[in-house]
């Protein structure tokens, strides 16, 4: 990994970079996945890299959502493995969930390679989708491979950073799909019934901190907070929120500020 001044004023923006950069040289990480990052970093300039309120609203709805769910799976592909393995584990463990390596680009090579770096932080840990035997019906083959005891018989499941057709493919299956995505007019964050608009390196800390918060809370409870949940309403504040910012920025002016 290259060595980034701490002193850099982008020093957390190319640190990740080097995460994912590191996760391809690993066997990780797609070809594909380098872009789809820098889309996401591209949102996460407009969004202004903080977790925003609809952000948070969104995140305590799946959380709330997880603590119900009878089978709830979370899904881990190469970019998530790259940013945010440690951290996968943790949501696991503190939402009561199974974690499944599902791949858009799948092959072998990479699931063994997600495998080993999900293992280096917990080597018991229970990892399907090694072995997948079912298909997500209409997706074609190697896109459409789950695990039977994973999102297959989930009811709720968490695909983060996910190609819109498959988020697509899971909801017409009857599951419950949370994802983040730090694009609010990506298909993913149209078609999930909730949108983390954040990006995945703060959004999966805070899940964290509040699975722990939520867990004693009574279910009736939890139940009222995914009820009165909108998905709708927090993607138009998150654009919202994009357009305030940007109108703000551009009548305070950028030329020459040294922070947004
Ligand atoms: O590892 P694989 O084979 O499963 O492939 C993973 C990628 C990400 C390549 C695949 O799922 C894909 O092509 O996804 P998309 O369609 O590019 O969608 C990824 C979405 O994630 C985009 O809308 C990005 O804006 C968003 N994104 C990228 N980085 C982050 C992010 N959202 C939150 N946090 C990020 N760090």
């Amino acid at each position: 990994m290259v060595k980034i001044p701490k002193s850099h004023p982008r020093y957390w923006s190319l640190y990740y970079r080097e995460k994912i950069i590191e996760g391809m040289e690993k066997g990780m990480t797609a070809k594909a996945g380098l872009i789809a990052h820098g889309r996401g970093e591209a949102f996460d300039y407009l969004i202004g890299e903080k977790t925003i309120e609809p952000a948070e609203r969104a995140i305590r709805a799946a959380v709330a959502k997880f603590l119900l769910a009878e089978w709830p799976v979370i899904s881990v592909n190469g970019n998530v493995a790259a940013l945010v393995p440690k951290e996968t584990i943790e949501l696991a463990k503190a939402l009561n969930a199974k974690l499944e390596i599902n791949l858009f680009y799948r092959t072998e090579e990479r699931v063994r390679a997600i495998e080993r770096e999900l293992r280096k932080y917990d080597p018991n840990i229970e990892i399907l989708g090694i072995n997948p035997t079912k298909r997500i019906p209409g997706l074609e083959h190697e896109r459409g491979k789950v695990d039977e005891n994973g999102i297959w018989r989930a009811d709720v499941v968490l695909v983060p950073l996910e190609d819109g057709d498959r988020t697509e493919a899971l909801v017409k299956m009857g599951k419950f799909v949370v994802t983040v995505d730090l694009n609010p007019l990506s298909r993913s964050a149209r078609m999930a019934d909730i949108t983390i608009v954040d990006n995945i390196v703060r959004a999966y800390p805070r899940m964290v901190e509040l699975a722990k918060e939520m867990r004693n809370l009574p279910r009736e409870k939890l139940r009222k907070i995914v009820e009165s949940y909108d998905n709708g309403k927090t993607l138009s504040d998150v654009l919202l929120h994009i357009r305030n910012r940007l109108t703000e920025l551009a009548e305070e002016g950028i030329w020459r500020r040294k922070e947004l």
